[in-house]
C-alpha cells in the first residue's frame, strides 16, 4: 500500500515544491504526518524508523535469554524492566512509522520474510552474564550516541519519540555499566569474564554505526534532510573516545593492540572493525541471524489467535453500531 503512494507521489514532485521543503528543513522546522514531503524523504523515515524499531523488537532476544539466569533478584527485576523499556521503544517507533503511511503489519512482515534489517548487534550471542553488562554498556551506550543528535531530527513524530527514548537509555547503559563494575571488581574469574565481554562486544558495537562514510549509501541524502545528523564515522570516533576511559576505569582492556590517544587531533587512533564480517552479517550469515528471525517469526504465527480475536472483536463492535445507527 504505501510503497504505491511512494510512487505516485514521486512522479507528482515539482522542484518548486522541493526547493520549499529543503528551505523548511534548512530552517530548522520539523516535518509533521500532514505536510507535503517528498516521496524519497518518506521512503528513508519508513526504512529508518521501521528499522530502528525492528531493532528495539529484536534487541529483546538476546537480553531475554539471561532474564530466567540473572544472579540476584534485583538485577532480574532491572533486566526485566529494560527489556520492557525496549518493547516500548519498538511501539513508539513503529507509531511514528504509520503516521507516514505504513502500517504495523506491513513492517514486520517485511522484518519477517528478510526485506527489511535491523542492527547487526544483535546477530551475536550473550554467553555470560558478563554480556549483559556488555550490552548495556556498549550497546545502548552505542545507541545513545546515535540517538541523542536524532533528538533534533526532522521529522515531528520520530524527534519526540527519540527524546522518550533517551531518558530510558540513558538508565539502561548505567545499569550495564554498574554490572561491568562489579564483575570487574569481583574475583579473578568474574574479571576475566567480564574482558571477554568487552572483547566479544567491542568490534560488534563499533559497528553499530554503519559503514565507513566511504562506503555509506544514504549518509549525504539523509544528513541534507536531517533524517542523519552526523555520519557514522564521526559517531563512532565519539563512541570510541567516550567509551576508552570508562574501559580503563573498569581496569579492562579494549581489545585493539593500536589504539592510542593522538594529541595532534584530540581523539583516540583506532581499528576500524573487520567490514567483511559487517557485510557478511548483514547477508544474513551471522552468528544467530537464523535464530533471532525464526524467534520473530514463531512470536508472530503463536500470536494469530489473539490478532484474530481482536480483529473479530472489532468487526463484531463495528457490525453491532451500524445495526443500532
Ligand atoms: N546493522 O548508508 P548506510 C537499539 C545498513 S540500537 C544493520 O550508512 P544509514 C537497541 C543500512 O540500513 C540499533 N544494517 O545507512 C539498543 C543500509 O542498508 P539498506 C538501532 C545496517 O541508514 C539496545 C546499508 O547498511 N538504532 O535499537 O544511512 C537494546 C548502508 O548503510 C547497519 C538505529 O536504527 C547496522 N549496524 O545509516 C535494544 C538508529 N548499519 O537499509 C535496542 C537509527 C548500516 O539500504 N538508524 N546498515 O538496505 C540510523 O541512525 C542509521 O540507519 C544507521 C545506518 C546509522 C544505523
Amino acid at each position: 500500500m504505501y510503497a504505491q503512494m511512494i510512487k505516485s507521489e514521486a512522479t507528482q514532485e515539482d522542484p518548486e515544491k522541493l526547493t520549499a521543503f529543503q528551505a523548511r528543513i534548512d530552517a530548522g522546522e520539523k516535518i509533521e504526518p500532514k505536510d507535503w514531503m517528498p516521496a524519497g524523504y518518506r521512503k528513508t523515515l519508513i526504512r529508518q524508523i521501521g528499522q530502528h524499531a525492528h531493532s528495539e523488537i529484536v534487541g529483546q532476544l538476546p537480553e531475554g535469554n539471561w532474564i530466567t539466569r540473572a544472579p540476584t533478584l534485583e538485577r532480574k527485576a532491572i533486566l526485566l524492566a529494560k527489556v520492557q523499556d525496549e518493547a516500548g521503544h519498538g511501539l513508539y517507533l513503529y507509531c511514528a512509522a504509520e503516521t507516514l503511511g505504513v502500517s504495523r503489519d506491513e513492517l514486520t512482515e517485511m522484518l519477517l520474510d528478510g526485506r527489511m534489517k535491523y542492527s547487526s548487534i544483535f546477530n551475536y550471542p550473550t554467553l555470560t552474564w558478563a554480556d549483559m553488562g556488555a550490552v548495556g554498556w556498549l550497546v545502548d551506550g552505542a545507541a545513545i550516541m546515535n540517538q541523542v543528535p536524532l533528538q533534533r531530527t526532522s521529522f515531528g513524530p520520530y524527534s519526540r519519540a527519540m527524546i522518550r527514548i533517551c531518558k530510558e537509555e540513558s538508565f539502561h547503559q548505567r545499569q550495564g555499566y554498574d554490572i561491568m563494575m562489579k564483575m570487574a571488581q569481583g574475583t579473578p574469574a568474574q574479571k576475566k569474564m567480564a574482558q571477554d565481554a568487552l572483547n566479544r562486544f567491542w568490534y560488534p558495537s563499533l559497528m553499530m554505526f554503519g559503514p565507513s562514510d566511504k562506503d555509506s549509501v544514504h549518509s549525504e541524502q539523509s544528513m541534507a534532510w536531517k533524517i542523519k545528523m552526523n555520519t557514522n564515522d564521526e559517531l563512532r570516533q565519539k563512541f570510541v573516545d567516550q567509551t576508552v576511559p570508562q574501559a580503563e576505569y573498569l581496569g579492562l582492556t579494549v581489545p585493539d593492540p593500536d589504539l592510542t590517544w593522538n594529541e595532534e587531533t584530540g581523539h583516540y587512533d583506532f581499528t576500524q572493525p573487520d567490514w567483511s564480517e559487517f557485510f557478511d552479517v548483514l547477508k544474513g550469515n551471522g552468528p544467530c541471524n537464523r535464530e533471532r528471525l525464526a524467534a520473530r517469526n514463531k512470536a508472530w504465527d503463536d500470536g494469530k489467535w489473539v490478532r484474530d480475536g481482536l480483529l473479530a472483536h472489532a468487526e463484531k463492535k463495528a457490525a453491532r453500531r451500524m445495526a443500532a445507527e
